[in-house]
């Protein structure tokens, strides 16, 4: 495809980066630099017009609700807590998936009032126990959520999990199921409507991209 309009598309490092590439490379975008080695934050492209801001997973809504990026790739788990003002959410991409789900030490009581709940995904989790008429208390934590119930901080934490490895050693198990990860192409609305060709030319390769990987 053609590049006609300048676009700036807004990834995070670590698996986004490495899962969206062949998407970028499908719709003919090949960065310059590698982020994992250069410490550069915006990467020219194989394309004149197109560069890739690279930032915190958590800071892409943000950008890309604000028009600093027409467009980005963020975790679902990342833009229910966002709430996805500013955006459109147009594909789910179908990359770095997991599950949201409740963990906690083996027989945990899921039953007990006025549970203490630790975790990184602090609308997410309110929102699951609240449909579930379920009373519980919220601590914010910004990482290595499986230590709050081996320290006495909380009776269960709300994180992500893909093998389940990182519960396992930490001596942890699952115990209920959220829903289903993956990450989503978003768009900046502003965008959409002035680079309306560019944008639904890239979203289309990442469709087609996205279904036949
Ligand atoms: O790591 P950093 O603090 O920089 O930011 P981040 O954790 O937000 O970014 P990153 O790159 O780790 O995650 C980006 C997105 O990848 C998340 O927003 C999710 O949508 C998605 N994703 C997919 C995951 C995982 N799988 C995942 N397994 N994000 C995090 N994890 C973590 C999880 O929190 C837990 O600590 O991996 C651990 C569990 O993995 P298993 O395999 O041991 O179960
Ligand atoms: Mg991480």
């Amino acid at each position: 495809m053609e590049f006609n309009t300048p676009v700036t598309i807004a990834l995070s490092k670590g698996r986004i980066y490495k899962q969206s590439l062949p998407l970028l490379e499908y719709a003919g975008i090949v960065p310059r630099d590698d982020p994992e080695t250069s410490r550069k934050l915006i990467l020219e492209t194989s394309q004149r017009n197109v560069k890739l801001v690279i930032i915190r997973a958590t800071d892409v809504p943000t950008y890309v609700q604000y028009g600093a990026a027409d467009l980005g790739v963020a975790g679902k788990d990342v833009l229910l807590e966002h709430g996805g003002g500013g955006l459109y959410e147009p594909l789910d991409l179908r990359i770095a998936r997991c599950r949201m789900m409740v963990a906690g030490v083996p027989g945990a009581n899921l039953e007990a009032d006025r549970l203490r709940v630790a975790t990184k995904y602090v609308r997410t989790a309110q929102s699951y126990f609240a449909a579930q008429g379920k009373q519980v208390e919220i601590i914010k934590l910004y990482g290595s959520m499986e230590l709050a119930p081996l320290v006495g901080l909380a009776d269960l934490i709300v994180d992500l999990v893909e093998s389940g490895n990182t519960l396992k050693a930490n001596g942890l198990v699952p115990l209920q199921h959220i829903c289903d990860i993956s990450s989503r192409l978003i768009v900046n609305k502003a965008a959409w409507k002035m680079k309306h060709l560019v944008v639904s030319g890239l979203l289309e390769a990442f469709r087609e991209a996205a279904q036949s990987s």
